[in-house]
């Protein structure tokens, strides 16, 4: 018999459920470059309630709708602050660059939680007070922090930064990717999250487990303009509410499950924690992603990988670490299964 995959590399990776593939069958669709998908046009009304937001735009992908933000708050040889680790300046192909003409720049988080405080934050800030200096043009958030473990910035701390940002007439755009993950965490509204931000990325297409597409939010004029650009990106799609009727039901049955994934990944953490040579505290494991340091097992990353793959375990190595992410797809015994695969490979 076939041996079912336990593929935790990402959360990007989940089937669509059979509710979802009824919705996507019955779907009605329209040409969306019209304007005409009701399917469409019905998830963008309910995402912008969802997220108290005046309009909200349907996208392929969340590097498109964060792309598509930052080509909106930014002119060309201006600078995006963003921490160092960030999804949008470490993994969607120098796009801000190529596309946009801004320079990322990026800070570390001296806590190393990902998070970034407003001090760390305005240090970073370029004003046009000297000739030889680009200004900043943004700051790009993002919640929860993939690259740093799946950290949370919390309500207050996102409003902070929005506060202070405002005050220097700087916008803020919110990579919230995994927003629904964060605020099942925190135990705040999605809404509560999302308010201070200028505009927000979230994708269908991860925790949520929809097949495909993600969502850009902000101000009615925001979200016009960004049609524009989502065109010019080869984004506007046709008859798309075959799959936006897939994230309409992601939108309302999903987010019940994170808090089991959230539990699956403690569990795997506390796991992982106790093999020699792994490195990670499990306190820090709050959402769907673990990621744990296996530079002092004696062997690299991608060789365990190797190893969890010829057991039907898929994870993902990035330098001397290791990222497993949980997900919808993935049970309690999943979990127990990769973790005694774990053993059997580092405990010998
Ligand atoms: N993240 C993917 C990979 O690109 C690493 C993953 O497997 O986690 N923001 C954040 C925080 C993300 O984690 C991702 C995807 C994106 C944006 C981009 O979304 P897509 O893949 O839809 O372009």
């Amino acid at each position: 018999m076939l041996q079912k995959m336990i593929d935790l590399r990402s959360d990007t990776v989940t089937k669509p459920t059979p509710a979802m593939r009824r919705a996507m069958a019955e779907a009605e669709v329209g040409d969306d470059v019209y304007g005409e998908d009701p399917t469409v046009n019905r998830l963008q009304e309910r995402a912008a309630e969802i997220f108290e937001k005046e309009a909200a735009l349907f996208v392929p992908t969340g590097s498109m709708g964060n792309q598509t933000a930052v080509k909106l708050h930014t002119r060309p040889g201006q600078e995006v602050i963003i921490e160092e680790r960030g999804h949008i300046y470490n993994f969607e192909m120098a796009t801000m660059s190529a596309f946009s003409g801004a320079l990322a720049r990026p800070v570390h988080s001296n806590d190393g939680s990902g998070i970034l405080t407003w001090d760390e934050i305005a240090g970073a800030i370029h004003h046009n007070s000297a000739y030889y200096v680009a200004p900043t043009g943004l700051i790009a958030l993002e919640n929860s922090h993939n690259l740093a473990g799946g950290s949370v910035l919390t309500r207050a701390r996102t409003a902070d930064i929005c506060a202070r940002a405002h005050e220097k007439n700087l916008p803020v755009h919110l990579d919230g990717a995994r927003i629904f993950n964060a605020a099942a965490a925190l135990g705040e509204t999605i809404a509560d999250l999302a308010r201070p931000a200028d505009s927000v990325m979230f994708c269908l297409s991860k925790g949520l487990g929809a097949p495909v597409g993600s969502m850009l939010l902000g101000e009615r004029a925001f979200i016009d303009e960004a049609r524009i650009v989502r065109k010019m990106l080869g984004g506007g799609m046709r008859q798309a509410g075959v799959l936006a009727a897939a994230g309409l039901v992601a939108l309302e049955e999903s987010p019940k499950q994170l808090p089991e994934d959230h539990a699956n990944a403690k569990r795997l953490a506390e796991g992982v924690a106790e093999l020699v040579g792994v490195k990670i505290d499990p306190e820090k494991v709050v959402t769907n992603i673990v990621i744990f340091d296996v530079a002092e097992t004696g062997q690299t990353a991608d060789a365990i990988c190797a190893q969890l793959r010829e057991h039907d375990i898929l994870a993902s190595g990035f330098g001397s670490s290791i990222r497993m992410v949980t997900h919808c797809d993935v049970a309690r015994a999943d979990i127990e299964t990769a973790l005694s695969e774990m053993r059997a490979i580092l405990n010998h």
